[in-house]
């Protein structure tokens, strides 16, 4: 990895804001969930906001990415609208799926923001179909694909695979490895410690990094990216990682290791991160302060427009639903 390319300090910067907001975001939304104003299921990417943070500096607006119920870091990350994800995970009809999807299901396609599934496994087909569409429309667009170690032993990853290996489409595979699929660690459910050493049985490049390594995310996203815009084909990333607050709210964890989290979050990437940044003379303590600060008055705003918004009238119920009639 030492000939990867490196972040520099401005990217780095980029990276460490990108991943502030998915933090504060996601401490917001617990702490509103646990104030009973919001009510949805919740999948927390605390813990995993390098990984996309450190890949989305390298993509384009109208790049593709597809992603699954823990996946609002990505999202976050490739420019989601604060106001229009708040108002979505509110119910609310300014949401960008006037408040239908919730949590599970947000899209923002004029960004890029193809899908966000609760079906493990099927963002690979999905992304690798648009991954085909790019290199149809000849725009040099990409496509990532997110998904977790457990999707990786689901049939539609050898499917996907295969076919963007193939027809060498412009597709990133990013396996997010937090450890754990559901209730099952990745040891209990798979035999190999690195999935990346599969790519080579489709004839794709696949390396697996430390994903909350700003370098080595960034380094392992942008060599992967530029070869997909190349006409190269596809690459898959194992980015190693944890998830820090369970499968979903109100799981406690009995089932994991006796100090699994307690280690993992002495690596907190964002601590470390910050303090890199100030060490390195990139941003001053203030600096940061201040870029934290915006942050948290930008989500105060999105929360307070998404709690006046009005929610869905009942007539919407099967809008979008059925094809509707063509007087
Ligand atoms: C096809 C399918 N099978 C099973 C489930 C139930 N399920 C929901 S999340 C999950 C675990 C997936 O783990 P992983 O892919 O590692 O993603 P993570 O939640 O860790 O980000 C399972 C089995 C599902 N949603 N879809
Ligand atoms: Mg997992």
């Amino acid at each position: 990895m030492s000939n990867y390319p490196r972040p520099d300090a401005a990217t780095l910067l980029e990276i460490y804001k990108k991943a502030t907001l998915i933090k504060q975001n996601d401490e917001r939304i617990i702490k509103q969930m646990m104030a009973g104003k919001l009510v949805m299921p919740y999948y927390s990417p605390r813990g995993q906001e390098i990984i996309p943070s450190a890949l989305s500096v390298s993509l384009d607006d109208d790049d593709y990415i597809c992603t699954i119920y823990r996946g609002l870091h990505d999202m976050l990350a490739k420019g989601f609208p604060l106001g229009e994800m708040w108002a979505e995970l509110a119910g609310k009809v300014t949401g960008t799926c006037k408040g239908k999807g919730g949590p599970m299901h947000l899209t923002h396609p004029a960004k890029g923001m193809m899908v966000t599934t609760g079906v493990v496994g099927s963002s690979m087909p999905i992304a690798t179909g648009l991954g085909w569409a790019a290199k149809l429309d000849g725009k040099n667009r990409v496509s990532v694909a997110n998904f977790g170690d457990g999707a990786a032993n689901i049939g539609s990853f050898h499917e996907s695979l295969n076919m963007a290996a193939l027809w060498k489409l412009p597709v990133i595979f990013v396996c997010q490895n937090n450890q754990y699929a559901e209730h099952t660690a990745f040891t209990e459910s798979t035999l190999i410690s690195q999935l990346s050493t599969r790519a080579a049985g489709y004839g794709m490049p696949g390396v697996t990094v430390n994903g909350n390594d700003p370098d080595e995310m960034y380094g392992a996203a942008k060599i992967a990216i530029d070869r997909a815009r190349a006409g190269e084909g596809p690459t898959l990333i194992e980015a190693l990682t944890f998830r820090f607050n369970g499968h979903l709210m109100g799981d406690a964890g009995h089932y994991m290791k006796a100090g699994d989290y307690a280690a993992a979050q002495k690596l907190d990437p964002m601590p470390i991160l910050r303090k890199r940044l100030v060490a390195e003379g990139i941003a001053s303590e203030d600096a940061l302060a201040a870029i934290e600060k915006a942050i948290d008055a930008e989500i105060d705003v999105a929360m307070a427009d998404a709690y006046a918004a009005d929610y869905p009238d009942v007539i919407e119920l099967k809008r979008d639903v059925f094809a509707e009639e063509i007087a």
